[in-house]
């Protein structure tokens, strides 16, 4: 079957959307995030992320990729695969880690939490 790109606009299940490039000639894409939530004061600004795909044989690819945070020294890595339904529908299924700066290591054992996103594609 055809390669299956992740390029486009996405929104996952908490409405943070983020847009992702054309893949290069060696998989990797940049793009930016901007999400919905963040447990903080501060003015949430939209992030830019970079990343990489595998080619994806079965039409179900597998990528990668990390959120470098414009509002707060935390950075988050995403990883997931593209499914595409028999109607055709894309969805990423990503598993995140965030990481948040700690002031000494003694605390570097709360500093990392985990979750999942599931995203859809916006169509425009
Ligand atoms: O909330 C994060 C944050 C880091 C330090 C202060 C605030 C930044 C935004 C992360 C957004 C996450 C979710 N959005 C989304 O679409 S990335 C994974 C989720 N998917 C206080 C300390 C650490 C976290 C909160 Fe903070």
């Amino acid at each position: 079957s055809a390669e299956r790109k992740v390029t486009g606009l996405w929104k996952n299940q908490l409405g943070s959307n983020m847009t992702l490039s054309a893949l290069d000639a060696e998989g990797t894409f940049t793009g930016s995030y901007h999400t919905a939530v963040a447990d903080t004061n501060k003015r949430i600004l939209v992030s830019p992320l970079r990343g990489a795909q595998q080619p994806g044989t079965k039409g179900q690819a597998t990528f990668g990729f990390t959120v470098q945070w414009q509002f707060t020294d935390s950075v988050t890595a995403f990883v997931g695969q593209c499914f595409v339904d028999h109607r055709g529908k894309e969805t990423l299924e990503t598993t995140w880690l965030l990481r948040e700066e700690v002031p000494t290591r003694r605390d570097s054992w709360k500093a990392t939490r985990i979750g999942t996103n599931t995203f859809t594609r916006v169509k425009g």
